[in-house]
């Protein structure tokens, strides 16, 4: 039995033992955890985490929700809105890099405490993804649309047009078209590329949503979608147990429904941090050849316990509380 086997089979023997059950108590405010016969009252303490070093600013928009008793899916929306108006920002939103054809086209889903869920792929020329990801979540019976469809949609809900991509980043596509080599070559997707922002937020009454938005792998083919829109891959919430969201090359991710998984991981009792060091465990399994296959994950349970984990180092997360306001490298930071 590989190592990596050994440790999953270890794990799942544990989580047999300390089946978690987790609900909401009857103070609003306060969580009852049990854990077979044990039983806690933990206070909750409103949390915002997000992926990657623009989570710091993003968080900070968050905070104004939830450190004001706001909604975590109030927060999570105005959280990464931030990240995708930044124009230095080069994999989400308006500063993005475009597909191969020169079209920059963005990703976004968003998911609340019920399980409601909205999202977008493949939009052209609209600011803030995240916020047409919120009104097909609201607005339609639907729970994604895509290209042409969400741009109509979005003008129809008076989101206004942008050109796009910005002139610099234009410039910068036009040298990579130049280069006849790079055209033959499959996308290029490396550590400047992997910058996502999928924030995990949790309110003063429990509740937990989380949202996820970028433009993708630069230079991908035309009509290519990853993970980030993709609910169950890119982000998943589920508010009886928690919530995890995924950075990194999206089609490792969707191969294994990456934050599902974790999701689901932390329902069998598994911390949040053991949680996405299965998944990451399972991507690695599926793939032959790592290069380059770079993902991360961030996971919150009910709690606000965090766990992170990633396939190679250098994936990093910001984390706001009522206390703290910090950025942790998930490749060495575990006790923070
Ligand atoms: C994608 N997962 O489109 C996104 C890219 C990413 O950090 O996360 N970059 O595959």
């Amino acid at each position: 039995m590989s190592e990596l086997k050994r440790r999953s089979f270890f794990k799942l023997g544990l989580a047999g033992l300390f089946l978690s059950v987790l609900k909401p108590s009857k103070a609003s405010n306060y969580l009852e955890e049990t854990f077979g016969e044990k039983r806690k009252i933990v206070p909750i303490e409103p949390i915002v985490i997000s992926t990657w070093k623009h989570g710091v600013d993003a968080n900070a928009a968050a905070w104004k929700v939830l450190g004001s008793s706001g909604r975590a899916l109030d927060a999570v929306e105005a959280g990464v809105r931030i990240t995708e108006a930044d124009i230095n920002n080069r994999s989400v939103g308006i500063g993005g890099r475009p597909d191969r054809d020169g079209h920059l086209t963005l990703d976004a889903c968003i998911m609340d405490e019920n399980s409601n869920c909205g999202a977008v792929a493949c939009l052209e020329g609209i600011d803030h993804p995240i916020s047409v990801a919120r009104k097909v979540m609201e607005e339609t019976p639907h729970v994604m649309l895509v290209g042409k469809g969400a741009k109509a949609f979005a003008l129809k809900q008076g989101f206004l047009k942008v050109k796009t991509p910005l002139k610099e980043v234009k410039k910068e596509w036009k040298e990579w078209k130049r280069d006849e080599k790079a055209k033959l070559k499959h996308p290029e997707i490396n550590n400047e590329n992997h910058d996502t922002i999928g924030m995990l937020a949790l309110d003063k009454e429990g509740n937990l949503s989380g949202s996820c938005t970028t433009s993708g792998w630069g230079y991908k083919l035309p009509g290519r979608v990853g993970d980030s829109p993709i609910i169950g891959a890119g982000l998943f919430v589920d508010n009886e147990v928690g919530a995890a969201c995924a950075t990194g090359l999206g089609e490792a991710v969707i191969r294994i429904a990456g934050s599902h998984t974790v999701v689901e991981l932390m329902r069998q009792g598994f911390t949040p941090q053991e949680s996405c060091e299965m998944a990451v465990e399972r991507i690695i399994a599926k793939h032959e050849d790592l290069t380059g296959l770079q993902v991360g994950f961030l996971a919150l349970d009910k709690f606000g316990n965090v766990g992170a984990h990633s396939v190679y180092y250098g994936f990093n997360y910001a984390i706001q509380t009522a206390k703290m306001e910090k950025m942790i490298d998930a490749s060495y930071d575990r006790n923070w």
